[in-house]
């Protein structure tokens, strides 16, 4: 189905989560039965369009003067918006997506074993169609930066094309779930060879040194097949870069090197939505 006969078909239920913060809002209706999330996005500023910004707004309202300060709302004509639809939505994306409040949960290496391994085991497979079509040339083709035997570096759904807010994706070929699979004597040199192709495609493509960006995993992953996350450090508050989610690429491997079972035998402290599944499961609600 194309998305503009998505968004025709599209009836609203209700606001998942309203972020005014990033100025993204998303809205969950039902297209032929089935879920369908819809986010919007406006867009950053263009700084080739400012010269004739002031004479594009119309309508000014509210407006309130106070000595040298003034202030007013006001509609600008043509403005972009970027769109994302997932469609059908699983319960699994609009938990991910609705607005709850968190909980951190402590991961021991027993609790891997016993609550998140069955978790990501119960997971369909084709939750991470979208991975296999990027890794096979299904998908996105024309967008792969840097293509190898190991691993796929390639833009991520978030990026706007600003190299302010760079934000690439490196998946990897081996079905590695995520950090719990890597061990020093299978996985430094391929987590070595990630670093140096992004250092270099940073480098040639955006002028960006090794300095400038962070590259970093997931834990927990929304997809449990290992990606590597690769944002410019100017993107200050890019998704997902806080504590309890994000584990540099670089601590990553001097952890394997110091403990080549590392991410076996470690405790991870991780945050999520107290509706997540997995979340649930923590708290012994076992979902079918
Ligand atoms: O670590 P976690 O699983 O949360 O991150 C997954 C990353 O993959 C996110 O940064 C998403 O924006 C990105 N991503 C997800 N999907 C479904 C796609 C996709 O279809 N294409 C691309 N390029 N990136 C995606």
């Amino acid at each position: 189905m194309h998305t503009q006969a998505i968004l025709q078909a599209f009836r609203f239920e209700r606001v998942l989560l309203n972020d005014a913060r990033t100025k993204i809002i998303y809205v969950l209706g039902q297209v032929e039965e089935e879920a369908c999330i819809l986010s919007f996005e406006k867009t950053r500023f263009e700084p080739e369009t400012m010269a004739l910004y002031t004479q594009r707004l119309r309508g000014l309202e509210q407006e309130v003067e106070n000595n040298i300060y003034r202030w007013a709302l006001g509609l600008v004509d043509r403005d972009e918006l970027r769109l994302k639809v997932i469609y059908p939505a699983t319960a699994l994306h609009i938990a991910k997506y609705e607005a709850q409040p968190r909980i951190l949960l402590n991961e021991r290496a027993q609790d891997y074993q016993s609550v998140t391994l069955p978790y990501l085991q119960s997971i369909p497979a084709e939750r991470t169609q979208w991975v296999q079509n990027i890794l096979h040339g299904q998908a996105e083709a024309d967008r792969v930066i840097f293509r190898d035997a190991d691993l796929v570096l390639l833009p991520d759904m978030k990026w706007d094309g600003s190299v302010e807010s760079l934000y690439w994706v490196a998946l990897f070929h081996q079905p590695l779930p995520s950090l719990r699979s890597l061990h020093a004597s299978s996985h430094l040199a391929l987590l070595q060879h990630v670093r140096t192709v992004c250092y270099r495609l940073l480098s040639e493509r955006h002028g960006l040194t090794p300095e400038q960006v962070r590259l970093f995993f997931h834990y927990p992953p929304s997809y449990y097949h290992l990606h590597l996350h690769v944002t410019a450090l100017s993107f200050a508050d890019a998704p997902g870069i806080q504590v309890g989610q994000a584990h540099l690429l670089d601590t990553v491997i001097a952890n394997l090197e110091l403990c080549p079972d590392y991410y076996q035998k470690v405790t991870l402290p991780f945050s999520l939505g107290q509706r997540h599944p997995l979340a649930l499961r923590f708290q012994g609600v076992n979902p079918t």
